[in-house]
């Protein structure tokens, strides 16, 4: 579809940014990449708040909406399940297929990105901030075990012979394979052949490793020492209403 406008992509690096990429890469769907970058509190523009009101990225702008119309959408599951009716592909094919990708799918949405998100700030970003190591320990362990639990919900779903998560591969593949980073959630993957398995699998697809790499040199290490790394922990990190 050569005259196609392209989607634009409101993206940084990130989990909830590769989920995105990934999907419009194995969509092959036209999108330009719109960078937002998060550490120097670009979400809080008043240009991407009218289309992500919640100051978080990924959204999306779509100029060919369905009435015709552009369309933005945020939230990284809602962005999915537009991009999989658009493209009528990764969503199953009748209704149980479609009701089994949608579990997986907030699944993911509900438990294992959170989670994830602060077994991560427990484990990497909080002790930067908080001297006092104790006041962490809690936090650390609690989080850590969760995900650990939903490890192995992933490895009990992927038990009985299937390659993907809800059969076929779907949008749920694409929304958990970026959230598992067992090193930086204390996990370690040889616990869990068949997830480890399923790991590799999705990676072997070109459509998710062009994803995962789209705009990797703009990231910065949110866990460095150094000044800019410190910033963008203030700017992320003891977020009010106001
Ligand atoms: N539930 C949202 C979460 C998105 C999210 O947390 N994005 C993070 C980066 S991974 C973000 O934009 N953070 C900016 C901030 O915390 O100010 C989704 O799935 O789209």
């Amino acid at each position: 579809m050569p005259d196609q406008k392209p989607i634009e992509l409101y993206y940084w690096p990130t989990p909830n940014g590769w989920k995105v990429s990934i999907a419009l890469e194995e969509m092959a769907l036209p999108y330009v990449l719109k960078p937002v970058n998060i550490g120097a509190g670009e979400q809080f523009e008043p240009g991407f708040l009218a289309i992500s009101p919640n100051g978080r990225m990924p959204a999306i702008i779509d100029p060919d909406g369905p009435d015709g119309e552009p369309i933005s959408v945020f939230e990284s599951g809602a962005i999915l399940q537009y991009l999989a009716r658009k493209s009528g592909r990764f969503h199953g094919s009748n209704a149980r297929e479609q009701a089994a990708v949608e579990q997986w799918l907030f699944w993911q949405m509900g438990g294992l990105g959170p989670m994830a998100g602060q077994a991560h700030h427990f484990r990497s970003y909080a002790p930067k901030i908080e001297p006092d190591l104790s006041k962490l320990e809690y936090g650390k362990t609690r989080y850590t075990n969760e995900v650990n639990r939903l490890y192995g919900v992933l490895e009990r779903g992927l038990s009985d012979g299937r390659d993907f998560i809800a059969g076929p591969y779907s949008i749920a593949d694409m929304a958990i394979w970026p959230w598992i980073l067992p090193e930086g959630q204390g996990q370690n993957l040889d616990d869990f052949p068949k997830l480890k398995a399923w790991v590799d699998r999705v990676w072997e697809r070109p459509g998710v490793q062009a994803g995962r790499k789209l705009g990797k040199d703009l990231r910065s290490n949110l866990g460095a020492d150094d000044k800019k790394a410190e910033e963008a922990r203030k700017i992320l990190f003891g977020q009010r209403a106001t």
